[in-house]
């Protein structure tokens, strides 16, 4: 693959400081080295300009909206870019808002667009239903036309997927407007009672399946390190116990790989300051190497 990594060092999106860090702590960790090894071409494009959120647009219940919104529009930008020279993106977090801008980008190109959210949350709040005000917990209902118009104009005001192509893998922390979100959108979610009860590979063969089924011009994996129990991933904002294992995560991105479905990926939510010893940008990067084509022997 020709890959084009993309940093966004952003933190606004929720509350934490330090996750505008996850960029250089998955760098730090080895990114670029691993996925060459692999002999991918990849091209570190370099972080995408945050502003200072103090200087921009506030919001009572969109916290730092104008900073979010301005992150988001360039980073659309690039992902467009990356997709229309034929590359892949792999997009680097910072806080899970910036799925807002990737998606925006990706709907750019792709007119049928599948996406697997691996995530402990749904992040499909609005302004209205959000609990906390945070950005990050929106990207989803943003992409489906829900939500405040500086969010889902970006890239364009048409809806940037179909709530029909979305699964949603590992949600065990789910707010109230969210569940009713996805029982009138008819949104396909293998919560940690699925997991648990099929196990991952069949979830993960149901999942692509389903995938197959809608007849996807394009799959991007949004990956919310969250997703996995915090004692493999101690250093993220809001950890959530009883989530995926490593080994399932692992198994995870191995199936995803052999689908050949896959056009981009992101990973977020990475913060070293919550971290022990860089281990969270670690399974990032462990997890990158699986996705993009690692085998055990
Ligand atoms: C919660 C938390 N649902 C919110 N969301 C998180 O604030 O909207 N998403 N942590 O990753
Ligand atoms: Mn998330
Ligand atoms: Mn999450
Ligand atoms: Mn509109």
């Amino acid at each position: 693959l020709n890959i084009s990594m993309i940093g966004v060092p952003i933190d606004f999106g929720q509350m934490r400081r330090g996750v505008d860090m996850g960029p250089s702590a998955i760098r730090y960790a080895g990114a670029v080295e691993r996925l060459e090894a692999l002999g991918h071409e990849v091209v570190d494009e370099g972080d995408i300009y945050v502003p200072n959120a103090a200087k921009l647009e506030v919001h009572p219940k969109l916290r730092n909206l104008g900073a979010v919104v301005e992150a988001c529009t360039k980073l659309a930008e690039q992902v467009a870019t990356a997709v229309e020279h034929k590359k892949f993106p792999l997009v680097l977090g910072g806080d899970h808002s910036i799925a807002i801008g990737t998606l925006a980008g990706l709907a750019q190109h792709y007119k049928n667009l599948g996406v697997i959210w691996y995530d402990a949350h749904a992040d499909m709040n609005t302004a209205e239903t959000s609990p906390s005000g945070n950005i990050h917990g929106m990207p989803l209902a943003v992409a489906m036309e829900l939500g405040h118009e500086k969010l889902t104009h970006i890239g364009g005001e048409q809806p940037k997927i179909d709530p029909k192509n979305l699964v949603i893998i590992g949600a065990r922390s789910v707010d109230e407007g969210e569940r009713e979100l996805i029982k009138e959108k008819g949104i396909k979610v293998y919560s940690m009672h699925e997991i648990d009860r099929l196990g991952m590979a069949a979830v993960m063969e149901d999942a692509l399946a389903y995938l197959r089924s809608r007849e996807i011009d394009g799959l991007h994996l949004s990956l919310d390190l969250d997703g996995l129990d915090p004692m493999y991933t101690p250093g993220v904002g809001t950890p959530v116990p009883g989530g995926i294992t490593y080994r399932e995560s692992h198994l995870a991105m191995e199936m995803l790989q052999e689908s050949n479905l896959l056009t981009s990926a992101e990973f977020v939510e990475v913060n070293p300051v919550l971290d022990t010893k860089n281990a969270t940008a670690n399974v990032a990067v462990g997890l990158m190497g699986s996705l993009l084509g690692e085998s055990l022997v």
